[in-house]
This record gives structure tokens, sequence and C-alpha cells, in this order.
């Protein structure tokens, strides 16, 4: 077997060892694999909506949406789908491949489901890969969004299992395990990671890296967030974890789960244009797209937009198609436009140091 096989017998110590190689030696193993994988100049586009917001019985310590934390959150009812799906288009207008909506729910109701299989049936017509979170799902739920043509469902892990109790008491680390099985049993993609700068120790950062790629079938996505800390939440005040710590997290998820995309997910807000740079070159290969997580802010889109032209980074075409191919290109359109705009500034500049 070679270093780069799809391996699920990760020991704990190995994963440690990952993380103590020096930062370069860990990165070059990174950036190998990914290229063995994946083109590395490529990134995948989804984009967030909230469909249900604040409320949540759970008590996730980090989470501004739950309802035994006073976060100033305006709480809103169930989005209507004629909303969600105009906001699915305008995502994929602007160059999104996947939608993925989000619900404060401890888990769907049998009232919910019908609303919820109505709208992956007209999000996936605009052409869009569709995920979605929801929180736990049993099996016959999991075989109707299915059925509905969901790819992708989201269900995080969050940390290691020693961990989980400081962080959640109201659900267990096992029936998190249970959903990730009921979702594939039914035949969709897992998308499922965590959440970095919670208090969290190197171990508790390897040993939730060590279950994900232990899971029978890797996660086809791997959100890693960094901790976005809101007023009011109990780790408001958690210690700032070391960037370097964050990157060398992703590095060492692609090399555990080599062919999944790892996703530079919540966060980036407060990351400079440096830092995600060092993220795309330790093999994260997938952000979230628009100004907007669920409740909190993500990057201006414009800033992204030159953030990809910058580091000459493409846009990944998303697997399903539309009959209207003309929105496939939207944002390469973007990219290539803020490319030429800078062409025209750079000449214009150095005309101008030339006649100087
Ligand atoms: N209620 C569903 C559930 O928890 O399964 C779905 C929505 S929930 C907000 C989705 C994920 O967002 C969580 O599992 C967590 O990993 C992430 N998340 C929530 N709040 C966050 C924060 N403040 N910073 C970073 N990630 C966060
Ligand atoms: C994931 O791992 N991160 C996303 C998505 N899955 C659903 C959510 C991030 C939420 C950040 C806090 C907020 O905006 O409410
Ligand atoms: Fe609810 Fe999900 Fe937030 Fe937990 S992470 S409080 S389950 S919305």
């Amino acid at each position: 077997m070679t270093d780069h096989a799809i391996r699920h017998n990760w020991k704990l110590s190995e994963a440690l060892a990952l993380f103590a190689l020096p930062f370069n030696d860990l990165l070059f193993r990174a950036q190998t694999v990914h290229r063995q994988h994946f083109d590395p100049n490529e990134v995948q586009v989804s984009t967030l909506l909230s469909i249900k917001t604040g409320a949540c019985p759970e008590d996730c310590k980090y989470c501004p949406q739950s309802g035994h934390y006073n976060t100033g959150l305006e709480k809103e009812k169930l989005l209507e789908i004629e909303k969600v799906v105009a906001e699915a288009k305008a995502a994929r207008d602007k160059g999104a491949s996947r939608f993925c909506m989000g619900a404060a729910w401890r888990s769907p109701t049998q009232k919910d489901m019908p609303y919820v299989l109505d709208m992956v049936r007209q999000v996936k017509s605009l052409g869009l890969e569709t995920c979605m979170t929801l929180g736990m799902l049993d099996q016959s739920q999991a075989n109707q969004l299915a059925e509905a043509g969901l790819d992708y469902y989201n269900h995080n892990l969050d940390t290691s299992e020693k961990y989980y109790n400081h962080i959640i008491t109201t659900r267990t680390y096992q029936d998190r395990l249970d959903t990730l099985e009921n979702v594939r049993s039914a035949g969709m993609k897992v998308c499922c990671g965590g959440i970095m700068g919670m208090g969290e120790d190197a171990d508790d950062r390897a040993g939730l890296l060590v279950q994900l790629a232990n899971l029978p079938h890797h996660p086809e996505s791997v959100p890693i967030n960094m901790l976005v800390k809101v007023a009011g939440t109990p780790l408001e005040q958690a210690e700032e974890l070391d960037p370097f710590d964050f990157v060398r997290t992703i590095a060492v998820a692609r090399i555990m789960m080599p062919a999944s995309h790892v996703r530079l997910s919540a966060g980036r807000e407060n990351m400079n244009d440096q830092m995600q740079a060092l993220c795309f070159m330790a093999g994260a290969n997938s952000i979230f797209y628009g100004e907007k997580l669920l409740t909190t802010a993500n990057p201006e889109a414009d800033k992204d937009r030159q953030l990809f032209q910058r580091l000459g980074i493409r846009p990944e075409q998303r697997e399903t198609h539309c009959t209207d191919d003309d929105q496939e290109s939207g944002l390469v359109q973007a990219i290539e436009d803020e490319r030429n705009s800078r062409l025209f500034y750079d000449a214009s500049q150095s005309a101008a140091s030339q006649r100087a």
C-alpha cells in the first residue's frame, strides 16, 4: 500500500505524527497527495442558505442559533419555497455549483418532510447540486431525501469523541454516527467535518480526523470550520487557535482523505488572503461563496473572485448540468473580467512608470 492509497485504518498515533511534522514537510506531503487526486488550481464553490433560523432546541456551545443562549439573533420561520428557489437561482447565476440549505432543527418532523422534499426537487431542477443540513435523520427520512434527488447531506461530528461532551450535551456522538450511516445507506453523498478553535487540543483535532477517515467510506466533502466566535454563545471567549494549526488540520485531512473535497469552511471572514492561500496550498479545494454563511458573515463575492484571479484558481464545474449552460460560466466570466481589468490597470501603471 502506498502512502497515498485510500485507507480506513488510521491510528491516532499516525495522525499525531503528521501533525508533528515540520510545517513545510507537512504542506509538501499534502500538496503531493492533492495533485494525485485533483487539479490543484480548481476549487469547488458552494452557496449556503438558512431555510429556518434560530430557536434550535440543541445546546451546541458554538452556535448562534441555539435557543439556549441569547445571541440577539432574529429567529425566522421556514422560508417560503419560492424564496429559496430565487436564492438558489441567484447563487447559480453567480457561479455556485452546489446549493446548501440549512435548518436550525434537532431533526426534521414528519410535517416538515413534504416541504424539504419539494425544495430539493425544485432546486435540483435548476441544474445545481443540492445539499441539506437539517439535523438528525432516521433511515426513512434519509431515503425520502435521496429519492427526491438530494445529492449531499451535511452532518458534522464537530470534534473528537473525547471532547464532544464539552461542546454538546443534547445529543450524543453515536447519534451523529447513526445519522451518517443512514445518509450513506440511503445512497447520498456525505458532507462531514468539524470546527477548530473550540478549546480542543491537538489530540482532539487528530481524533476527529481519525473518526472521519475510518468511516466505511470517506465523506465526499469534509468541511473544516474555524470557530466564528459569536457574542452570547459559551465559546464567545474561546482561546485563539494558532492559524498554522488550522492550516495543519487541513493538510492532515487532505493526506488522510486524499480523494475527498476538503472545504475551507466558516471563519474565512477573519482570515487574510495569505492565510487562505496557505489553506489551498495545504489541500483545501472547496469554499462557501456569498456574503453570508447561515447567520454570520462570509467574504464579499467580488473579494473571492479577486482572490481566485490573483491565485490563478478556477471554480470547479458542477457535475449536474442544466439545459441553459450559459449559467455555468457566470463565475468563470466574472474572474476573467477581473483579470482583464487588472491587466488594463497593470499596463497603464507600467506605461506610466516607463514615462517617468
Ligand atoms: N442544525 C443542524 C445540525 O447541527 O446538524 C444543521 C445546521 S448547523 C448550524 C451546521 C454546522 O454549522 C454545525 O454542525 C457546525 O459544525 C457549524 N457551525 C455552527 N456554528 C458555527 C460557528 N459559530 N462557527 C463555525 N461553525 C459553526
Ligand atoms: C459547515 O460545516 N459549515 C456551514 C455548513 N456546514 C452548514 C455552517 C457554518 C455556520 C457558521 C455560523 C453561522 O453562520 O451561523
Ligand atoms: Fe441547532 Fe445545528 Fe446550531 Fe446545534 S449547530 S444549535 S443543532 S442549529
